[in-house]
């Protein structure tokens, strides 16, 4: 029995060959600590479909597989979680689709979360549940197992009352929330929609603020020889800038790519980096997003590109931790444009890169970074001029502005995170 349950929609490893790989990410690199201190477990999905296995354990965790067919991944995954909450809890960035039987997926997948942490669970354990495919967990597991301390974290932003009203079944979420002990947000904005929607009463639990943050000791800053062999490879432009984002329609990605576009147009010597990572790409709107992204870097490449020599290298793939570390650190500016975003970890990660002043941020106001980061680049990536406003003044940046994005990242880590919240729920 376990005094300490994560709960995530995935566990944090992934099937390969024979066996299986931890899963990277700042999640599992602050709470692995934990977990192994306090006896712990994770449920969670391993990632393939329709294949049931058996609990195991993994670098000193216990992971218990909660099992996804095919038609929970279609309709729990793929429909209620990421085209209904997702764009509606992005502000309806893409318009969210309702559908009751995505809907009764929804909660069927939830009461199978909650079933198999109650299982795990010891008398009087802590467990805390992750993000938005998971938000009935907390209300089930009261019921099932009233002596549990429960929090929940959310990933993303929480929208505004008047947006979350839209949901068919509002009541059942907010209902599914109640059974916590603790609700944590990334912004305080978040937290604010959070108690405007459910008030102050006896019911409503209570909540808190939390940025997450990355593990700075996992991010692998490129060498200097790494550094200089990338930017010969591209042809050692003035400014090399980089975008690093999963391939969502969220990122902003496009809207990125046309300013660069002008800013190439009045003259500028620059090459960009964008890398997309394969992401949802069953879902229409994700398509839809990488066509356009991929038509706009072929128009760009075809107007300002030469041969040997394109402006834009775009990348659709993963890479490596070391390779993603040598594009973080060769990048005279990190272009970070989203829509809406809860956090941002790469904006961090990137920040993480530059211990000594050099390098620059341009970050979009509606990003969660944004706040504790406030010394970027700021823009407003609704609107072009503001992209290039900020791309222009990152050309020829304030290294104290990097060097107080330092000092603040460092400072904030995603132990400090796991441990801010941990602190609060047992209180
Ligand atoms: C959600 C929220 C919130 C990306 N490509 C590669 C790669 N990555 C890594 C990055 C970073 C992570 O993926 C992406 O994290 P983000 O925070 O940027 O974005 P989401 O995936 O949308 O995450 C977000 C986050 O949850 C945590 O709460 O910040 O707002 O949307 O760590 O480095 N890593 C490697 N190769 C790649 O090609 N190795």
């Amino acid at each position: 029995m376990n005094e300490f349950v994560v709960v995530a929609n995935r566990l944090p490893v992934d099937r390969v060959e024979g066996g299986w790989k931890a899963s990277p990410g700042g999640l599992v690199a602050a709470l692995a600590p934990v977990l192994r201190a306090r006896a712990g477990c994770w449920v969670g999905w391993s990632g393939a479909v329709d294949e049931p296995v058996a609990p195991f354990r993994f670098d000193g965790i216990d992971l218990h597989p909660v099992t996804l067919d095919a038609q929970d991944y279609e309709e729990f995954y793929e429909g209620f979680s990421n085209s209904t909450l997702w764009p509606l809890y992005h502000d309806l960035i893409v318009a969210p689709q309702y559908n009751e039987q995505w809907w009764q997926r929804y909660r069927d997948v939830n009461v199978r979360f909650a079933r198999a942490t109650a299982e795990v669970a010891a008398q009087g354990a802590t467990v805390w549940v992750q993000d938005y495919q998971l938000q009935l967990v907390p209300g089930l597991l009261r019921e099932m197992r009233p002596d549990l301390t429960i929090g929940f974290f959310l990933h993303i932003p929480f929208p505004s009352p008047d947006l979350f009203r839209q949901l068919p079944w509002r009541e059942e979420l907010i209902g599914g929330l109640n059974g916590c002990d603790l609700v944590g947000f990334q912004r305080e904005a978040d937290e604010r929609n959070f108690r405007a929607l459910v008030g102050d009463d006896n019911n409503s639990p209570r909540s808190g603020t939390f940025p997450i943050s990355i593990d700075p000791a996992a991010v692998q800053v490129g060498s200097p020889e790494a550094v200089a062999k990338l930017r010969a490879s591209v042809g050692n432009p003035a400014a090399l800038m980089l975008g690093v984002d999963r391939m969502d329609y969220t990122k902003g990605i496009l809207q990125r790519l046309l300013a660069f576009e002008q800013l190439l147009e009045e003259g500028v010597d620059a090459t960009l980096i964008q890398l997309a990572t394969p992401s949802r790409e069953r879902i229409e709107h994700y398509r839809k997003t990488r066509r356009q992204v991929e038509e706009a870097v072929g128009r760009i490449n075809g107007r300002f590109g030469s041969v040997g020599r394109p402006v834009i290298h775009y990348m659709h793939r993963g890479v490596s931790k070391q390779e993603l570390g040598t594009f973080y650190a060769a990048a005279d500016v990190m272009l970070v444009t989203p829509f809406k975003d809860g956090m941002n970890l790469v904006a961090k990660e990137y920040v993480a890169c530059h211990p000594d002043g050099d390098g620059a941020l341009v970050l979009s106001e509606f990003a969660g970074a944004a706040v504790e980061l406030h010394d970027a680049y700021l823009c407003n990536p609704f609107e072009g001029a503001s992209i290039l406003r900020a791309m222009r003044e990152a050309l020829d940046p304030d290294p104290e502005r990097m060097r107080r994005m330092y000092a603040r990242v460092l400072g904030h880590d995603v132990h400090r995170w796991a441990a801010e919240f941990l602190q609060e729920v047992a209180r």
